[in-house]
């Protein structure tokens, strides 16, 4: 027998570091002397990866062994953060490495800093899909998350001058420990082509014959799509689920007649552009790109997942079974293409009639909604549709007829259905996949109640008027594992203390601390805790961005994509006018509260006045930096590149959530609830789950301004003059005018024009409209935390009060209100018994 590490003992410190030299030496093949840094954190991933390998091969027969149901979400987007130290944590081998390497000389702290990030996501939506797996894994459901292995994740953000610029995410480029590729078990994928009268030989029902409802695609191209498989370790508990992301591989590697005909561009031309099917993620945020390479990414990885689930799910077994035996679960709009080639699988593959096939697809597919924005919900032209996947389209077609007829027998007149269509027809003829979605599912969540609200009474209005019981909330959630356990260890030491260590997988216990929030001895212990995270955030921001920064000041923390609706001119303007006040005199820089105010923010590529945005954030961070007037008491950090990884290092050392998008714009945000479980409080509108944010931490707990959503809605009917605001109101007019003056631009004018007409004439999220409201709530801030004791005492009760934002608690929903799908904790199998 070979040197095969022995799982069934639990791992010391020495056998320990015999498994990491092993893979060092023996996989690796290096010597500890000659081990890079990169050498020395791949060979601890993998040694790690050994101890999460019986776990999942035991979650793996006793899920196919039995037969239960298994939710399968179908995401474009993982934004997964770093594993070491989450594989670590599962495992509970963190102090095992850590003397291991201790022992060898190293530090697992500084092995750790080696990983990558596997930045395979833009923003919320990715990190809520990361979060699931997290939750799913921990509560022993039978689950695989199904998404694309991006070559290059979320670019990387430099600036120059100020300005954003991108860099490829090469994120694969020193390897990728914690992947399993299967080569062997490629799926092939179809597209284009045409589609014909079945032959009547094909695979078809059991007799051959193809069925009543069933054509023949022929495509005219194909890939090949490789698995890889990702661990997704449960937290205290053997399971250990699969998340599986498909790599391109062309259908025949190279054209070998060409390549031997001297014609060696020809010959790999073809193999170029298969695989650029997953070489990069689309770095938009909100807005679909309607590009022809995302309908083909998003065909490409659910056409994959399908055919994987159905095997799964059924082997040789019944088709009927269908929805008992899988839930799949659609990630907004990006794999809604699942709905038709499901429909092509059962009608055409597997020869069912139509209305059976439509049955057993309604059954088993369900949307989650994640925005309001017009412009974000997504369409495809038909013609490109019908390029790409003419048999798809065809599918759409027949089911939208059918729709539209069940619309007009239950009596609905023509403006109704033409508003319902499927198919839209102005200002081009394109599918709407929002609504494809919605009468291909069985339930459609929002992802916070005023957001679900608004889909039924708004984006989705005619479709809850006729399936009122289709629609349902699942307000989003985080998990405590990374946000909490590994971000926080100061907290989450001080938690155990107090309340035990339960809530790591039981989020509702923090209400333990609400005893202790009088106490002056606890509050003393949470205030020493957010003062050694401003260290330590202190020092990793001197280390990484050369940036100086106190550690006794109000940590205003501002990090998100870069997206108007989102409102970072509003924070802007308020960081302006505090300036403007000191240098004008009307304002004592004695008077102004120490405060750092730290973006992060990344701005897609294409997105001119997102980027805009950004260099007057850095503009306005220089200019104040470089007078005398405010130095030491307001201080602007924008440390580029905000990513999973940094977050883990900024959230646990805020005082101030900043969460002021114009109500009604953010579907629900997840950073509101990693700050305030981290205890920090919150600024914010009534947007997104801030709403439900308030109702628990409670209206003193929170800062709350701005207008409501209808108020919003309204002013915007009346017609929003955003002029008006800056006539009337001194304080803005002068920061606005500050910026048009070139102040933050060398005295060039024309630097930030296209931000200030844009506000002054326009204003499309209505950023004037709430300044002096938020001007008077930053006021509130600054006498809050003047008090530190009534400050700590909120903040205790901030994290106290917010348990109910476990993804934990978002699975359990998804559960009971939709998925229906019981847990199966992994049996013991023995993987060498
Ligand atoms: C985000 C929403 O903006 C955010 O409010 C929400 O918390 C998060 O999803 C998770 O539910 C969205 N991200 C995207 C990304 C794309 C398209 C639409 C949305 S909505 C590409």
């Amino acid at each position: 027998m070979g040197r095969v590490t022995d799982t069934h003992a639990a791992p010391t410190p020495s056998s320990f570091a015999e498994e990491f030299l092993d893979e060092l030496h023996f996989e690796l093949g290096v010597s500890r002397e000659t081990a890079s840094p990169t050498d020395l954190y791949v060979a601890l991933a993998r040694a790690v990866r050994r101890h999460l390998v019986e776990g999942w091969f035991d979650t793996l027969s006793t899920q196919l062994g039995g037969d239960s149901k298994f939710v399968a979400y179908l995401s474009a987007e993982y934004l997964l953060g770093r594993q070491l130290e989450n594989a670590l944590l599962a495992t509970g081998l963190t102090e095992v490495a850590r003397d291991a390497l201790d022992g060898l000389g190293l530090s697992l702290d500084e092995l750790s800093e080696q990983e990558v990030e596997p930045g395979l996501g833009n923003g919320g939506l990715g990190r809520l899909a990361a979060c699931f797996i997290d939750s799913l894994a921990t509560m022993d459901v039978p689950a695989v998350g199904y998404g694309i292995r991006y070559e290059y994740g979320i670019f990387r953000q430099t600036f120059v001058d100020g300005r954003q610029v991108e860099q490829a995410d090469d994120w694969l480029a020193l390897g990728s420990p914690w992947e399993i590729p299967h080569p062997e078990m490629a799926v092939t994928v179809g597209f284009g082509g045409h589609t014909e009268e079945p032959a009547g030989t094909g695979e078809g029902t059991a007799d051959g014959a193809p069925g009543p409802d069933a054509r023949q695609w022929v495509p005219g191209w194909t890939v090949e799509a490789v698995p890889y498989n990702y661990l997704v370790p449960g937290y205290g508990t053997r399971n250990v689920n699969t998340l599986r992301l498909w790599s391109a591989r062309a259908t025949k590697a190279f054209n070998l007649e060409i390549f031997n005909s001297g014609d060696y561009e020809a010959a790999v031309r073809g193999q170029t552009y298969a695989e650029n099917i997953s070489k990069v993620l689309y770095p938009e945020d909100s807005t679909p790109q309607g590009k022809e390479l995302r309908l083909q990414q998003q065909y490409f990885f659910v056409a994959a997942s399908l055919a994987d689930t159905i095997a799964r799910a059924l082997g040789d077994g019944d088709l009927h079974a269908l929805p008992d035996r899988v839930v799949f679960q659609l990630n907004d709009t990006h794999p809604v293409i699942a709905i038709p080639e499901m429909m092509r699988l059962l009608v055409d593959v597997h020869g069912l009639g139509w209305d059976e096939a439509w049955d057993l697809t309604r059954r088993s597919f369900n949307y989650t909604c994640h925005t309001l924005l017009p412009e974000a919900l997504e369409i495809w032209s038909v013609d490109l549709l019908g390029r790409l996947l003419p048999r798809h389209l065809e599918i759409i077609y027949r089911i939208n007829e059918e729709f539209l007829a069940s619309l007009r027998d239950s009596g609905g007149n023509e403006l109704q259905v033409r508003r319902m269509s499927i198919i839209q027809e102005q200002p081009e003829r394109a599918v709407r996949m929002a609504y494809l979605a919605t009468v291909g599912s069985t339930k459609v969540n929002g992802v916070a109640a005023l957001h679900s609200q608004l889909l039924r009474d708004a984006v989705l209005h005619d479709f809850s008027d006729l399936w009122p019981e289709k629609f349902t909330n699942v307000t989003n959630g985080i998990t405590p594992r990374r946000f909490v356990r590994l971000a926080n260890p100061g907290l989450s030491a001080l938690l155990d203390e107090t309340v035990g260590t339960g809530w790591v997988k039981d989020l509702d216990q923090l209400r333990g601390l609400e005893a202790h929030a009088e106490d002056p001895e606890f509050r003393r212990g949470f205030r020493d805790v957010k003062a050694a995270n401003k260290q330590r955030l202190v020092d990793l921001l001197a280390t990484r961005d050369g940036l100086h920064l106190p550690t006794d000041a109000l940590y205003d923390v501002m990090v998100k994509r870069l997206h108007e609706y989102k409102r970072q001119m509003l924070k802007v303007l308020h960081v302006v006018t505090l300036y403007d006040q000191v240098r004008s005199g009307a304002l004592d820089p004695a008077d102004v509260t120490p405060r750092v105010v730290v973006f992060g923010a990344k701005a897609a590529p294409g997105y001119r006045m997102a980027k805009d945005i950004i260099a007057l954030v850095n503009a306005v961070a220089a200019t104040i930096d470089a007078d005398p007037a405010l130095a030491g008491r307001l201080q602007i950090a924008f440390p580029a590149n905000y990513n999973v990884t940094l977050a883990e290092k900024l959230i646990p050392a805020a005082d101030l959530s900043e969460q002021i998008s114009l109500a009604g714009k953010e579907a629900s945000g997840t950073g509101n609830m990693k700050f305030a479980l981290n205890g920090a409080l919150t600024i914010g509108t009534l947007d997104g789950a801030n709403v439900e944010i308030r109702d628990l931490v409670g209206d003193d707990n929170f800062f709350l301004f701005g207008m409501t959503e209808p108020e919003a809605e309204a002013l915007g009917q009346a017609g929003y003059d955003p002029g008006s605001f800056y006539e009337q109101d001194p304080a803005l007019k002068s920061a606005i005018d500050l910026i048009a003056s070139g102040a933050f631009s060398h005295g060039d004018p024309t630097a930030f024009e296209s931000i200030v007409s844009d506000l002054l004439w326009k204003d499309r999220f209505m950023v004037l409209a709430d300044y002096r409201a938020y001007l008077d709530a930053q006021s509130r801030v600054e006498a809050a935390y003047a008090d530190p004791d009534a400050w700590t005492r909120s903040a205790i009760l901030n994290v106290a009060r917010s348990g109910f934002f476990s993804s934990d608690r978002s699975i359990r929903d998804y559960l009971d209100r939709i998925w229906h799908a019981p847990a199966v904790p992994a049996r013991s199998n023995g993987l060498r018994d």
